[in-house]
């Protein structure tokens, strides 16, 4: 199985509701390496420049105005097949269908408020490493 880095982020309803330990906790449970993490603020701008890939998408807007509203919580993680062992971690995207037992089956309530970010593959993953490296935000 490859190590691999993927990339976290508590999303502000994540930090706002108090689950940065629980979240921690269970990527920690399940055998990946906390390599870096830091609590900061993005600005819209950066929110858009990390979220681009959906910029024709109808819910930019709102998604980068709300991931710009508050704190996040970024971490890289590292583990054998980190990136698919975070998403299941994370659960589906639409909270009516995301499992009991994943972090947004056991706290999502909208989804556009789904508490947690994971990249969604190598490719996601390697920029959006760098996006923050190259910031100097992790
Ligand atoms: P992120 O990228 O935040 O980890 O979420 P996913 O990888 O699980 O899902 P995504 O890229 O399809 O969506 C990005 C982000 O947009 C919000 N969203 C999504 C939304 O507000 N309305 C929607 O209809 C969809 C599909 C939630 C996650």
């Amino acid at each position: 199985m490859p190590i691999e880095q993927t990339l976290s982020m508590i999303k502000p309803d994540g930090v706002a509701r108090g689950l940065i330990g629980d979240v921690i906790g269970r990527f920690e449970k399940h055998g990946l390496k906390i390599r870096a993490m830091k609590m900061l603020h993005l600005s819209l701008e950066q929110a858009r420049a990390f979220y681009a890939v959906h910029k024709e998408r109808p819910f930019f807007d709102s998604l980068t105005t709300f991931m710009s509203s508050g704190p996040i919580v970024a971490m890289i993680l590292e583990g054998n097949n980190a990136i698919q062992v975070n998403r299941d971690l994370m659960g589906a995207t639409d909270y009516r269908k995301a499992a009991p037992g994943t972090i947004r089956g056991d706290f999502a309530q909208q989804t556009g408020r789904n508490i947690i970010h994971g990249s969604d593959s190598p490719e996601s993953a390697k920029r959006e490493i760098e996006l923050f490296r190259a910031q100097g935000k992790l």
